[in-house]
């Protein structure tokens, strides 16, 4: 069980906590620009929340919307959000009007601070702060020192949008003292950071797997973060190289390409490297160790519990396995009825922890939370042993002619044949057998779609697994559909 004061302002522990504990001079927010320190950010951070009380008029429980790339000075506004006692509502960069408008209709923002690259995409009718020019510029009129609000542990801290795998945004709202529980629980059992530590990765502070491993980890242990605005898997391999990165957190997509491309002797530094949003197939994982020499940290987590609650730690990493419950949360496979079952028996994910799903407005909140469980949509086994292996989101599972097809595993399948780049697998109608295995491939540079491929891939995997399994229908794209965060839109290849 985590404790936490009644009064408690995670900016608060985070920033001024760590920089009293551990000076103000030592490295915080990097970019490949520039290093700000504890007291820089401190500064900086105290200013903003002068701007939002005084100036904009923000008074505790107001929403602020957070609009940027990953860099130091959204991290700043952040943290100055919720050091006025305000809500961060951190939106992903690559969102446009449109989709902005339907976060601002939910969330009913005062005042955005925005990157003055976005402006223009912004809502009409919202008021809007640019930084960092006119931010800094206001900053300048306003003292170093400001008294954070006194806020209670269970006031709202942050909305965070779900990413929309659905294409409809839900906002789920955590508490300032989740924001310590996820440092608390997963930071503090699995990548056990240290002040030496460089964070660096990939994933936008607005989507939580980012927030938690770019900003609140770091900051927890006083470590710093090399924050990179965008960042192909060439560039970030070659960013952890040179910028000594020791903890490194992207998705399998990133390592699987950074493998690829014969650049994973840059990543030797890298002491601990976590892979989240999506199944990372067994084959990246084992590649990782043999290449880097340390095991891949796989990780399921979701917005809706803020971060990581299954994952392995060190020597317990087992490849194909996602790992063991993260201490502090509790996880059980429950079957249909809702009743724990056995171990080895696929059945719906179910978690409890410190962190806990609560939509805004939305009484979708009753399926995802049952009897006291968050229930994740994801179908994995237990093994014997406290061993979580993932199947299938429950809602990529294919019920072909009868057999149950996990889509992730005909992936992996295709993902082994030289020809193939990227994948996914859906299950599309069929009036014989319900629904059929339908792949979505994208080939690699120079070899071109046709018969003979389409031909060589069922033939590959019907070798590999078991041949109920093997795509009937073929189709090639140049890209997969993935939302801002990253993750692939499945329901838009089921859509064609
Ligand atoms: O997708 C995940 O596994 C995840 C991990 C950490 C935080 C948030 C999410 C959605």
């Amino acid at each position: 069980e985590l404790h936490y004061p009644e009064q408690l302002n995670a900016a608060t522990v985070l920033l001024d906590g760590t920089a009293a504990r551990l000076g103000p001079d030592r490295p915080c927010l990097r970019s490949p620009a520039e290093t700000w320190t504890y007291g820089d950010v401190l500064a900086r951070a105290n200013r903003v929340a002068h701007v939002l009380s005084a100036e904009l008029g923000v008074v505790p429980g107001n929403r602020v919307l957070l609009r940027g790339t990953n860099t130091p000075w959204l991290a700043a506004c952040w943290l100055g959000v919720l050091k006025a006692g305000a809500v961060a509502v951190t939106t992903m960069p690559m969102l446009r009007r449109h989709e902005l408008g339907k976060i601002t209709e939910r969330a009913q923002p005062t005042v955005a601070l925005c990157d003055e690259r976005l402006l223009d995409e912004l809502p009409p009718g919202l008021p809007a702060v640019s930084y960092g020019t006119e931010l800094a510029g206001r900053c300048a009129r306003h003292p170093a020192t400001f008294a954070d609000v006194p806020t209670a542990a269970d006031d709202v801290a942050l909305l965070a949008f779900t990413s929309g795998t659905t294409g409809t945004p839900k906002a789920t709202m955590h508490f300032h003292r989740d924001l310590l529980a996820i440092a608390d629980t997963f930071s503090r059992h699995v990548l056990r950071p240290t002040g030496g530590d460089v964070f660096c990765g990939t994933p936008p502070l607005a989507f939580t797997f980012g927030l938690g491993g770019l900003l609140v980890f770091p900051l927890h242990a006083g470590a710093s973060v090399l924050l990179l605005e965008r960042a192909t898997p060439r560039e970030l391999a070659s960013a952890v190289a040179e910028h000594a990165v020791t903890v490194l957190f992207t998705a399998p997509t990133a390592y699987r390409a950074i493998l690829g491309a014969g650049d994973g002797p840059l990543l030797a530094g890298v002491r601990r490297a976590v892979s989240a949003g999506e199944a990372l197939p067994a084959a990246v994982a084992e590649r990782y160790r043999e290449v880097v020499g340390r095991p891949l940290i796989d990780g399921i987590g979701s917005t809706e519990l803020l971060h990581v609650f299954i994952s392995a730690a060190d020597d317990d990493v087992r490849p194909g396995l996602t790992g063991k419950v993260v201490p502090g949360f509790r996880a059980a496979v429950l079957d249909l009825d809702g009743r724990p079952a056995p171990d080895g028996t696929p059945g719906l994910l179910a978690v409890q922890g410190p962190t806990g799903c609560r939509y805004l407005g939305d009484p979708r909140q009753t399926g995802y939370v049952r009897d006291g469980w968050n229930i994740t949509g994801d179908t994995y086994v237990r093994e014997p042993g406290g061993y979580f292996r993932f199947v299938a989101r429950s809602d990529d599972m294919i019920v072909s002619s009868g057999y149950n097809i996990a889509a992730p595993e005909v992936e992996e399948v295709l993902l082994t044949h030289p020809d193939v780049d990227e994948c996914a697998v859906v299950g599309t109608p069929d009036p014989d057998r319900g629904a059929v295995v339908t792949a979505f491939v994208v080939l690699r540079p120079g070899v071109a779609p046709g018969p003979d491929v389409v031909h060589a891939l069922q033939e590959h995997a019907k070798a590999v697994a078991a041949p109920y399994k093997y795509p009937r229908r073929v189709r090639f794209l140049d890209a997969l559909p993935r939302n801002a965060s990253g993750k692939l839109q499945r329901y838009l290849l089921r859509e064609r």
